[in-house]
């Protein structure tokens, strides 16, 4: 069972159950410990992940109108991607990448995808092959560099990679993205270490990324820390992720270091490689799109459940607004029930009263307010437009006044619940 496919089995259990409580959140947990200790997750990095998950169901509770499902599929998804590390964002700009891991992490073909990808985007770019160790090195990047439509430079022969560095330099001096392939070793040891600082020192990376296979799973964290402490690392690339059940034990290692995913393999192909997007990942452990919806309410509730009633907008009162309100209520039954229901007891008694004959009156003289009329209520206290408006609406001057005089009761009573938030969360769904 891979990662996606157990944790997705947790939550659907979880979500079947009738009520969530430390029980089962406690079983929950177990067996994503299982599914994540199968993906050779640190146990470290499980038990932490898992004990965050606990504290935050069980110590928070969800905003209104969120399933206690959902909230938790949530704060999964949140710690998930927190376990999993930061979103990478590819700098498309001039730069020399050193590329460097131990035997078969995936360097030469990485480095042709890596370039194929920068030159995709815009950037020339161009390979140099300063592996001297592996047969054959030389004509693999320089197949791989023809199917990726990218500059080649190799000394076929040639054993001092610092050599080959320095003139691979001089040839691309116009290249904006220079990526140079490296030996690999059985192991870091010294004299691998020796021959990247040489490299480094003749080439001037401004990345020094480490190749690591997702097989190798929490391994990787191990290596990140080696490579950094030896020669100092921008980040990881982790290949064979379409390949290895391991990739989440890869990837949460690499990033509890100091190093962060920068890229992931995805395949053979030449633009079978990503930069590292770790909601996109968990999104497609946890199945898209059902997941990136629900995450989204989740926060959307969530932020709304944050905002300070200042914050809060609520539409000012005008006789659009007013008529519209009046219609909403008129349609929710009596109307003294529904502001009673909102916290809002004191509504002027006779607007409440003969609500359905006054509205079909209202809706009338609004339709003879000129649009400034309608938007505010001030201009109203003007003599001629009253008169104006009952003319054009074939209402008496007094009906015209009666509207004003409900409205300004109502402005009223708005201004003084403005602050309110309970009042205008209510008003909100009512609306
Ligand atoms: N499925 C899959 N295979 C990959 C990926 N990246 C690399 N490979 C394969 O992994 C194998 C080793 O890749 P190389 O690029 O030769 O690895 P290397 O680190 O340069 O190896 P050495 O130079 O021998 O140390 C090759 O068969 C690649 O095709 C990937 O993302 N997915
Ligand atoms: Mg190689």
């Amino acid at each position: 069972m891979d990662l996606g496919e157990g944790i997705r089995k947790a939550l659907a259990k979880l979500t079947r159950s009738t009520i969530i409580d430390a029980k089962t959140i406690k079983e929950f947990n177990k067996e994503l410990q299982k599914t994540l200790l199968s993906s050779d997750v640190d146990v470290q990095l499980v038990l932490k992940f898992t004990n965050d998950i606990e504290e935050r169901a069980l110590k928070s509770k969800p905003p209104e109108g969120v399933a206690p499902t959902d909230y938790i599929t949530n704060i999964v998804y949140d710690e998930l991607v927190k376990l999993m590390g930061s979103t990478y964002t590819p700098k498309l700009q001039r730069q020399k990448i050193l590329l460097m891991g131990l035997y078969g992490a995936g360097k030469t073909t990485t480095a042709a995808k890596l370039a194929k990808f920068y030159q995709d985007r815009g950037l020339s770019a161009a390979l140099i092959c300063c592996d001297v160790s592996r047969p054959a090195a030389y004509e693999q990047l320089e197949t791989l560099s023809r199917q990726a439509n990218v500059s080649f430079f190799g000394i076929k022969g040639e054993k001092d990679p610092v050599k080959i560095a320095k003139k691979g330099l001089e040839e691309f001096k116009n290249k904006q993205v220079v990526i140079c392939d490296t030996s690999g070793r059985s192991a870091l040891d010294g004299a691998l270490v020796e021959e990247l600082k040489n490299v480094a020192n003749a080439f001037k990376p401004d990345e020094k990324i480490l190749v690591v296979g997702a097989d190798i799973g929490q391994i990787s964290g191990k290596q990140a820390k080696e490579f950094d402490n030896a020669v100092k690392i921008s980040g990881v690339i982790v290949t064979r992720m379409d390949g290895s059940g391991k990739g989440g034990g890869a990837l949460s290692a690499a990033n509890a270091t100091t190093a962060h995913v920068m890229f992931i393999g995805t395949g053979e192909k030449m633009n079978n490689l990503e930069p590292y997007d770790s909601e996109k990942f968990i999104g497609g452990l946890l199945g898209l799109p059902d997941i990136a919806s629900l995450v989204s309410n989740v926060q959307n509730a969530i932020k709304e459940a944050n905002i300070k009633p200042e914050e809060m907008e609520m539409e000012e009162l005008n006789f659009d607004s007013f008529y519209n309100q009046l219609k909403a209520m008129g349609k929710m039954g009596p109307l003294k029930n529904v502001f009673g229901m909102m916290g809002a007891p004191d509504v002027p008694k006779d607007m409440v009263e003969k609500g359905e004959e006054k509205l079909q009156r209202y809706k009338v003289i609004i339709g003879s307010m000129t649009k400034e009329e309608r938007k505010n209520g001030k201009l109203l206290h003007d003599h001629n437009r009253v008169s104006r408006i009952a003319k054009g609406s074939g209402r008496s001057e007094k009906e015209v006044h009666e509207l004003v005089s409900d409205f300004n009761k109502m402005k009223k009573m708005f201004d003084s619940l403005k602050n309110d938030r309970n009042f205008k969360k209510k008003f909100a769904k009512f609306m």
